[in-house]
């Protein structure tokens, strides 16, 4: 039985509501992720973490809206608020989110030229964040994905840790979504047919 850890993805005031890209609910899941946590040996965290003028935000790019999409050389962009900047209260855990227990948080999207969505690898699906080399160092071979947003950075994590052979269940329960354009039904899909546990 390989050890098994709780990543928590994003559980940041920023995609709370009265956040700069406020997932609907978003709070709603810090009572039952606490919860969760206390069952599990391994608690590691994710962190949306951007410099100012990042490249995913639509400020960037004059004339654009957010929730457009533009061409990057790594594909396609969804453009967003500015968001989780660099040391803001945006970018702060939810005060409510007991997150003593976390053994380690990976920030993501520092990369002024590169969004990141999952949590192992940048957006360009090449460039690793480490996640995935500290589980299997750690011998942690089964790993449960709850935070935000289900059909971005939960749905792109899951769908990574899978193809790196990590059983992987997602407590829907535990996630709120944005939904983009169909993209919590189009993602919640691509997770099952992926093998991503889905509970
Ligand atoms: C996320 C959009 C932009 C997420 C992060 O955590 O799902 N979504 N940055
Ligand atoms: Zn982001």
């Amino acid at each position: 039985m390989p050890d098994q850890a709780l990543i928590v993805i994003d559980l940041q005031n920023d995609f709370c509501p009265g956040g700069a890209l406020a997932v609907a609910g978003g709070d709603d899941i810090v009572p039952l992720v606490n919860e969760i946590a206390r069952y599990f040996a391994h608690v590691i965290l994710t962190q949306d973490w951007h410099p100012r003028h990042h490249s995913s935000f639509a400020s960037s790019h004059p004339g654009k809206s957010p929730f457009e999409t533009i061409q990057m050389p790594y594909g396609e962009q969804t453009l967003w608020p500015d968001h989780c900047i660099q040391g803001s209260g945006g970018a702060a855990f939810h005060p409510n989110f007991d997150r003593a227990k976390a053994e380690l948080i990976i920030r993501k999207g520092f990369r002024p030229g590169i969004d990141s969505y999952s949590a192992f690898f940048e957006n360009d699906h090449t460039t690793p964040t480490g996640l995935g080399g500290y589980l299997r160092e750690r011998g942690i071979g089964d790993i449960t994905l709850v935070g935000l947003a289900t059909d971005f950075c939960v749905a792109y994590s899951a769908l990574d840790a899978v193809a790196q052979g990590f059983a992987t269940t997602v407590r829907l329960d535990a996630c709120r979504g944005i939904d983009l354009g169909g993209s919590m039904s189009a993602m919640t899909r691509k997770m099952r047919d992926a093998g991503v546990r889905l509970v």
